[in-house]
């Protein structure tokens, strides 16, 4: 039976030890409630670090044993592996990047990379060991970006997904860091990659083709032979707890008990681990400036802080901590008076029960951060807002506000607005604040835990499908030979052939991509059978396909039909099709090639083409769909087809396309093996005019009408080749 394993750095556990015994105990985060839901059915496993360093090898036994019964599987790491794949690396290289911070918190040495890769590779130990074909392994966070594609180069076809809990930063920062290329391979290893928001999923679109040799379209990147789909998937919370929580007897007595302590008060609520994302001290900042300049609202307004301790015994982070202290302090020794103080500052964690209730009795939630991927503690005030009453002040910067728009968003940078923010909040009319929360709550009631865990999990079986469908219809070995066996039995054959992208790979160049040796002794073996016809059928200038195949044995149809040559005679241009739109359409395309360095105008006889190949990457992509905007009605009133391609824009007549071309071919004879190849979607006229017989191969990862794909011209180029060296041996 096949089974799930989630891969996070942390096993949702804590491990604590009293003398020789060591006790365990199961965490409570979001995460590892939503996953509870997997890894404790069946013989699914989660893979990750116990968070303790263990060194005695009987000791890591008796816990890799006491972890099996919650169905946890250790990877154990030394104090040298933590400090740097995972202080070093991670927390001081991935974490400031990824929000956004550079050279003074981004610390790159390559020993902090070596750790990383080699822990990331005993992970994939870690997996490897238990993995079976047919699992599914869902890898968790920044911590494991190289894991996907080592477990991917062992197990091609296992189903993996991959999902990061900070923000994906802009190409500009990502590209910043020395290992850029190994990560994004690292990650795309994946089947499924998931982000919080949609702005992460464009980062990383953006990083990925920019930087590696993968082409995107929409949301899914082709990697070699496989689809990667990437998608935002917004975390959720597991909202029936928070909501419910407030009804439990022991939050019932601490929520009296708060009520009691601030009853002359408004309380402003603020939670966070100590992070310098989390934009603690310009939210105290914010704070001061509030008693500052609106006195009025000293002693009315409280703050109750929670900063819980991480990462302090790094410098930065024990640095921050200090000056939190000192911002504290200075403003309570500035504002307090014998009944009021104005901050409540607790420097450790509480139970969740402590939580619930301030999350209850705040007035305001007030989350500023700098840069966060979600933000869970907005939710969980939403959550526990079971009156429907409070206001919750949200950042900008944090991916709940694409959410949460009922919140008072504000940029964290911006201290007046945070300050005005704070007033509005505080004197928000009852009836308002109803009307935002109920509207927040219904949110994130719906896309709770248990929803983004299913949503995520669906659609990477789906993905997966997707991927086997269109293994099924690559050509397999055995589909070729049942295509040569029939090539051989017919007598009477016609093969299309598209020329770039098909038979041969693109050039950034256009004359570049000029017929090879191989290709021409293809061509030849082919046309010498008497046995066939063989088809050129391109959109390039009827003079260059004259160039190239002027002298072989070969139909020639160039332009999409416009222009056609059969064997021994010279071109015929199909009658009665008008240029003149050329008139009012190449001044229009000029602009643009003034607008877009790198880009140019082919003209060909009823079509002129945009090439945008070598135009700055983006510029290009936004260029074209400015142009296809511009030309849309006119296109149409002039009878006039746009042909979006592989980095150029057409513009033809409506009447010529390939599959017309194709079917006049066929109206001559009748043929009784028909093959066509072709990579784009001016081929897709071809695949769609052809009989039910025919054979037609799509070149490349692409939706198609074809039967049948080929990954790229090496392949087709194989198969042609397969047919006459059979020939030879017969
Ligand atoms: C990362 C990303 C993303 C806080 N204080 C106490 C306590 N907490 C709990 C909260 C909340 C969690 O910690 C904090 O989660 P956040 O989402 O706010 O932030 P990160 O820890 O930075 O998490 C973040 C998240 O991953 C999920 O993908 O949203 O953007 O940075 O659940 O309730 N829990 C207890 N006592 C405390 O004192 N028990």
């Amino acid at each position: 039976m096949s089974k799930t394993i989630i891969v996070s750095n942390r096993l949702p556990v804590k491990i604590s030890k009293a003398g020789d015994e060591y006790t365990l105990a199961p965490s409570e985060g979001g995460l590892a409630t939503g996953l509870g839901s997997i890894y404790k059915k069946g013989n699914n496993k989660w893979i990750g670090w116990p968070g303790v360093e263990i060194t005695e090898e009987h000791d890591r036994q008796t816990i890799t044993s006491q972890l099996e019964e919650l169905s946890l599987v250790p990877v154990f790491l030394d104090q040298e592996e933590i400090n740097q794949y995972y202080e070093g690396f991670s927390n001081d290289v991935l974490w400031p990047i990824f929000h956004y911070y550079t050279s003074t918190y981004a610390v790159y040495k390559e020993s902090n990379w070596d750790y990383y890769n080699a822990v990331n590779h005993k992970f994939k130990d870690a997996i490897l060991a238990i993995a079976k074909p047919g699992d599914v392994i869902w890898i968790h966070d920044y911590q494991l970006l190289l894991l996907p594609e080592l477990i991917r180069r062992e197990m091609p076809d296992v189903s993996i997904g991959f999902f990061l809990h900070i923000p994906f930063p802009s190409h500009e920062m990502f590209r910043l860091i020395p290992w850029r290329y190994e990560l994004l391979e690292g990650m795309l290893g994946a089947d499924l990659i998931g982000f919080h928001t949609f702005d992460d999923v464009r980062h990383f679109l953006g990083a990925a083709t920019r930087i590696l040799p993968v082409n995107s379209s929409a949301n899914v990147i082709t990697s070699g032979d496989r689809s990667v789909v990437v998608e935002s998937f917004p975390m959720g919370i597991d909202e029936k707890k928070y909501s419910s929580l407030p009804l439990e007897k022991e939050v019932v007595e601490q929520i009296a008990l708060i009520k009691e302590t601030f009853k002359n008060t408004k309380l402003i609520l603020s939670i966070d681990r100590l992070d310098y994302s989390k934009g603690i001290l310009q939210r105290l900042q914010a704070f001061e400036q509030l008693l500052q300049l609106h006195p009025e609202y000293c002693e009315k307004v409280t703050m109750h802080m929670i900063v819980v301790p991480s990462r302090d015994t790094v410098p930065q982070y024990a640095h921050l901590r200090d000056e939190i202290d000192k911002r504290v302090g200075n403003i309570n020794a500035m504002y307090r008076n014998m009944e009021w103080t104005p901050i409540h500052y607790y420097y450790r964690s509480f139970p969740i029960e402590t939580l619930s209730a301030l999350y209850y009795s705040a007035d305001v939630c007030l989350v500023s951060p700098m840069r966060d991927g979600m933000n869970l503690v907005s939710k969980e005030y939403i959550a526990s807002r079971i009156n429907n009453d409070g206001v919750l002040i949200l950042s900008e910067m944090a991916g709940a506000s694409k959410e949460l728009i009922d919140a008072i968003i504000v940029n964290p940078n911006n201290t007046k607005e945070v300050c005005d923010a704070i007033i509005t909040a505080i004197n928000m009319p009852l009836a308002e604040q109803k009307r935002r929360m109920q509207q927040m709550r219904q949110l994130v009631a719906k896309f709770n835990i248990t929803h983004w865990v299913k949503i995520f999990m669906d659609r990477l079986k789906e993905v997966k499908q997707m991927q086997r469908s269109m293994q099924t219809r690559h050509v397999s070995f055995a589909t070729e030979q049942s295509i040569i066996k029939r090539y051989h039995k017919t007598k009477k054959r016609i093969i299309f052939l598209d020329y770039d992208g098909t038979l041969v790979n693109f050039k950034s160049n256009i004359n570049q991509a000029s017929p090879d040796k191989e290709l021409y002794t293809i061509i030849d073996r082919l046309s010498e059978d008497p046995a066939n016809m063989v088809v050129l059928i391109s959109g390039r200038k009827h003079e260059n396909l004259s160039e190239w195949f002027g002298d072989k044995n070969v139909y020639l149809i160039a332009e999409h039909g416009s222009w056609f040559k059969q064997q021994n005679t010279s071109w015929h241009k199909v009658a009665g099709l008008s240029d003149s739109w050329k008139q009012e359409i190449h001044p229009l395309l000029e602009t643009y090639v003034d607008r877009t360095p790198g880009s140019f105008i082919e003209e060909k006889t009823y079509s002129l083409v945009w090439h945008y190949r070598n135009a700055q990457k983006g510029l290009g992509e936004l260029r074209a769909n400015e142009l296809m905007n511009n030309l849309k009605y006119l296109a149409s009133d002039k009878g006039l087809q746009l042909l979006p391609g592989d980095k150029v824009l057409e513009v033809k007549n409506m009447e010529i396309n390939k599959g017309r071309a194709a079917l006049m071919l066929l109206d001559k004879n009748d043929y009784d093996f028909i093959i066509a190849f072709g990579d784009d979607y001016t081929d897709e006229d071809v695949f769609k005019a052809l009989p039910e017989s025919a054979v037609t191969i799509k070149v490349g990862g692409n939706v198609s009408a074809a039967k049948f794909y080929l990954r790229n011209p090496a392949e087709v180029r194989n198969l042609l080749l397969n047919f006459t060296e059979e020939l030879a041996v017969q």
